[in-house]
């Protein structure tokens, strides 16, 4: 309660300086053509592209039942250099169709199914009018499977009311799934019913005992939630040493010395609190949100994981510590691929932050020299959320960057000798996010084309924006970039069903597959808004196979391995197990990877390079299934894809067996 005092405290009377939103931001291209309109002939197009003759339909199903039994004959084969594992083969489920298995058909569409599936969450930010900047930040969400029953559950992180305007208690909410398209609170009996002011939240099994452990970063100090198993937490952040007092925005859990146990990297905002709070304005009147340029930065923390339970702060040891930095997002990558795992860290008016890891406990900023710190003008945008991702083929992660409105997105693409250039103006991204102001923005293949596409969630941070910028509105729908391939993206967002093109004032944002029909689903969370579950519905007409890695030598979550999927046509499909990677948001652990339209006989290959620097090759995959791969000893459990749709059909669907621990 102290720390909180002397975080909120009392508010100051005095005189400051007014500060203007995109103040000192130097004037942008304005796209006045843009065409961001949903229009009936797009749902057309979206029709006739994606309807499928009847006909077709049956060819298909025909098709695909040959190749089951077909493929059912042949035993996928695990080789594992250094670790003989005879009896892994026979070990291996065999996966059988499902009796009921039919493919969708259709165009593919995002549906809102936030109130069938019982999420009824709305964000608090604790406005009251003062206008206090953290307001303007939370919150984040995740898709995580605390209870290893194979079903991704739901996090939404919540803030809280000021101390000088207390009207209720509002808290971060845990989601059970059902395994039925519903979900279930579990918050309190979970031992998560505790307020704080929540940003956002990264999710891991740092202790290796099986169970994903919760961290939540705060404005004042953050919460770490160890899962004991049985649906329980217990607060472990006072024992672990990191509590870590300041405006914490995204983190990471990642093994940055590759000792098997997972280290936490925080990020941080500005030094704020309700005694610094500043006096900004738009009309010169009105109170408004100031810019991050009336704050001073804060350094990030990261924190070594000792092993016994506890952490060691060792930011200033690892060359981290930087009190100019102003961060908002912070993305996993190893963008020189020597086995090391470094950072991108996204900064809000200051210049982004490319920590290269010397593999020697150090950083090195490499942001400036990688072309990555500001934008081609050579000015420093404000950057928001931020992913990595193989996105062109190149089996080298590039980056995709939120940043304010008049500013585009960034879409770095990865040289693969350390220069990152900006391929979002000639993409398609530029253009087109030019007037958005982008929070959470992730890669993910949301077609099942074996091409990775990208997601955006927009808001403002003005809620009186539109008084000085009438084109530019506070609610924003979000983006849907589709992959075309030769690194070329086509805005899909008024295609794929109207819950997309609902303005919000979108933050955080998560994918993650929680109805197990193959295809990426959608969590949103909105500032002082509803989360909403967006059901992606008829993508599994594409072939995919969805992978867990479970860690041994490394880290228990396999965060850092390396998967690579070959076809046998010669294709590659790169993806790396991480954590954070949004906005103040984490996706789902396991890997999906699209594999395209069916076709017979269809077999493929899986590398996987371990942080451990231990490699698992399993080939002869069949597509369709969810598999988990333990370190060294290949597959350890399968599962079909069920295609059916959970919550719309009449009976229950099937339901793939619990992952065995
Ligand atoms: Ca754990
Ligand atoms: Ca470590
Ligand atoms: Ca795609
Ligand atoms: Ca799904």
């Amino acid at each position: 309660m102290r720390i909180l005092r002397r975080l909120f405290g009392a508010p100051s009377t005095k005189n400051h300086p007014i500060h203007h939103w995109d103040r000192g931001r130097p004037a942008r291209t304005m796209y006045a053509a843009l065409d961001l309109e949903r229009n009936a002939r797009a749902a057309r197009e979206a029709l006739a592209a994606g309807g499928t003759p009847a006909i077709r339909v049956i060819m298909r199903c025909l098709l695909l039942g040959l190749l089951l039994v077909l493929s059912a004959c042949k035993q996928p084969s695990v080789t594992t250099p250094g670790v003989p594992s005879p009896e892994v083969a026979s070990q291996t489920p065999t996966v059988s169709p499902s009796p009921t298995a039919t493919r969708p058909s259709g165009p593919i569409e995002f549906t809102d199914v936030s109130a069938q599936a019982g999420i009824h969450f709305k964000h608090n930010t604790g406005a009251f009018g003062k206008k206090y900047l953290p307001e303007t930040l939370g919150a984040g969400c995740a898709f995580l499977d605390y209870d290893n029953d194979g079903w991704q559950d739901i996090l939404l992180v919540n803030s809280m009311d000021w101390p000088e305007h207390k009207t209720g208690k509002s808290t971060l909410a845990l989601y059970h799934n059902n395994q039925d398209g519903t979900f279930t609170d579990v918050t309190r009996q979970a031992g998560l019913a505790v307020e704080m002011y929540g940003i956002g939240v990264a999710v891991a099994d740092y202790d290796n005992d099986g169970n994903v452990d919760i961290y939540i970063t705060c404005l004042g100090p953050n919460h770490l939630f160890r899962n004991l198993g049985g649906g329980k937490f217990a607060d472990v952040t006072a024992r672990a040493g990191v509590g870590d007092p300041g405006f914490s925005t995204s983190a990471v859990w990642f093994d940055y010395d590759n000792d098997g146990k997972l280290d936490l990297f925080v990020a941080h905002y500005v030094d704020w609190s309700v005694e610094k709070d500043q006096f900004c304005s738009l009309d010169g009147k009105n109170k408004s949100y100031c810019t991050p340029q009336t704050y001073k930065g804060q350094s990030s923390s990261l924190y070594h994981n000792k092993g016994n339970g506890t952490f060691e702060n060792v930011t200033q040891k690892a060359g981290l510590n930087d009190p100019t930095s102003k961060s908002l997002g912070v993305a996993l990558l190893d963008y020189n691929g020597d086995g090391w795992l470094d950072l991108f860290v996204a900064n809000d008016t200051e210049p982004n932050k490319l920590y290269k890891n010397n593999g020697n406990g150090t950083f090195t900023d490499e942001g400036v020299a990688a072309g990555v710190a500001f934008s081609e003008a050579g000015t420093a945008r404000a950057g928001m959320g931020v992913d990595a991702g193989d996105y062109d083929g190149s089996g080298r992660q590039g980056i995709v960057l939120g940043n304010f409105t008049n500013e585009s997105m960034a879409l770095y693409n990865n040289d693969g000798k350390g220069l990152f250039t900006d391929e979002a103006p000639n993409s398609g991204i530029g253009k087109m996010s030019a007037q958005s102001l982008t929070f959470a923005v992730f890669f993910f293949d949301y077609d099942l084309d074996g091409l990775l596409d990208v997601f955006a969630a927009n808001g403002h941070v003005s809620d009186d924006i539109s008084v000085v910028q009438p084109n530019v509105k506070y609610a924003q729908p979000p983006h849907l970039f589709h992959n075309k391939g030769k690194k070329k993206f086509e805005e899909m967002t008024g295609k794929l069903g109207r819950a997309l093109q609902r303005a919000i004032v979108g933050r955080g944002a998560a994918y993650g597959d929680f109805d197990n029909d193959g295809d990426l689903d959608l969590l949103i969370t909105a500032n002082n808004g509803p989360a909403r579950l967006l059901r992606n519905d008829n993508a599994n007409q594409n072939d995919l196979l969805r992978v867990k890695t479970v860690g041994t030598r490394s880290n228990r979550d396999g965060i850092g391995a390396k998967v690579t999927l070959k076809t046998a046509k010669g294709a590659k499909l790169f993806q790396m197990v991480r954590t954070g990677s949004s906005y103040c948001s984490q996706s789902e652990l396991p890997l999906v990877f699209g594999l395209g339209a069916p076709e017979e006989g269809k077999l493929v290959t899986l590398e996987i390079v371990w942080p451990s620097g231990a490699r698992d090759t399993i080939s002869d995959l069949k597509p369709n299934q969810s598999i988990t791969v333990l370190e060294g000893k290949g597959i350890t459990n399968a599962t079909p894809i069920v295609f059916a749709k959970a919550a719309a059909s009449a009976s229950p669907a099937p339901q793939p067996a619990t992952t065995k621990k």
